[in-house]
């Protein structure tokens, strides 16, 4: 059984210690990073059962990956391991200010040669939710063709689906971005693009309900707006919200804020049996948002792309809802 399913690369993580440039880096950590796998930590933190998706090499960096993700709980049972093709790794060299630069060794891995001819009726069995970003379609056109699959069976064996575009542009040329992306959204029911991502698919509009009536004319139920420190706006049938930012001292590294933004909205939203009806939505996207914009704050606090991911007990009592005892 699953609550969420979700398939995408991860890769090996590398980062110079102590912190610094690439080229002066005495010595590197290793963990692993992957939008998907993030979710997955985050939402299992959370108390959600969760099934990581993806191929990986024969190599150690597949063993390490594989049990980084047991170790927290998520059912890697489905996971393919590629003889004939290595896991990817990528680097992450902050400077301090700004975003992280980030550099990926990921062509020709084994999660790239993922294709339609993969997709298992096991990976959707006893599960009720799909979770797939913009990430798997900029590898390779058969993983774009394995996505785009996926998404519709996953639908015909009666899972609900979001899509989160996380466009990286050092992927892929933007034309193609933007057509693939497009062609994915009638296939989801939660769409959560960035701000600036939303502009990418659409150009420029006036304003956020512009863009939000767009996208849900193409099919998604809901459509939430990340805007980083500034929070998020929301639009589900006629209703639209806006949660404000949940303020932070300092920011020390944003990458992966989106996964855990998406962890938080999918871990309330699929506290209701039809989390996408329109009666559903009414009831927990005030919650879900809330949730939504303090985890992704939370992600930021932290220099990995996951490991501060809080359980459902520190979040809630950081939010005020429980109180939880630390010493
Ligand atoms: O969303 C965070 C991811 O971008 C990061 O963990 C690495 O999956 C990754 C990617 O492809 O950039």
């Amino acid at each position: 059984k699953a609550d969420v399913v979700t398939i995408g690369e991860s890769m090996v993580l590398f980062q110079p210690s102590p912190e610094g440039t690439i080229p002066y880096a005495p010595q590197f950590t290793s963990s692993i990073g992957g939008a998907e796998s993030n979710l997955a930590f985050a939402l299992s933190r959370l108390g959600k059962k969760v099934r990581w998706i993806s191929a990986l090499g024969t190599d150690p960096f597949g063993d390490l990956i594989m049990t980084r993700l047991m170790g927290e709980g998520v059912d890697v049972s489905q996971v393919i391991r590629d003889e004939a093709a290595p896991t990817a790794v990528f680097f992450k060299e902050s400077k301090g200010y700004g975003d992280p630069n980030v550099y990926y060794y990921r062509r020709g891995s084994a999660a790239s040669r993922l294709s339609p001819e993969h997709i298992r009726n096991e990976w959707f069995d006893g599960a009720r939710h799909l979770h797939v970003t913009g990430i798997t379609p900029a590898l390779g056109e058969s993983t774009a063709e394995m996505v785009k699959q996926a998404m519709k069976q996953a639908k015909e064996q009666g899972l609900t689906v979001s899509l989160d575009p996380n466009i990286r542009r050092k992927l892929w040329e933007e034309e193609e971005a933007r057509e693939v992306i497009l062609s994915l959204i009638p296939l989801c029911d939660l769409f959560l693009p960035g701000e600036e991502e939303a502009a990418f698919l659409l150009g420029e509009k006036n304003s956020w309900s512009d863009y939000a009536k767009e996208f849900q004319d193409m099919g998604p139920s809901i459509v939430v707006m990340k805007r980083g420190e500034d929070g998020a706006s929301v639009k589900y049938g006629e209703n639209t919200r806006e949660e404000a930012g949940f303020p932070v001292k300092y920011v020390v590294d944003t990458v992966g804020a989106g996964d855990a933004f998406a962890a938080g909205i999918l871990s309330v939203l699929l506290e209701e049996e039809q989390p996408f009806q329109l009666s559903s939505l009414e009831k927990s996207v005030p919650k879900a948002m809330r949730r939504a914009v303090v985890m992704g704050a939370l992600a930021t606090q932290f220099k990995g792309d996951w490991e501060g991911s809080p359980t459902l007990a520190e979040l809630e009592s950081f939010s005020g809802e429980s109180q939880h005892i630390t010493r």
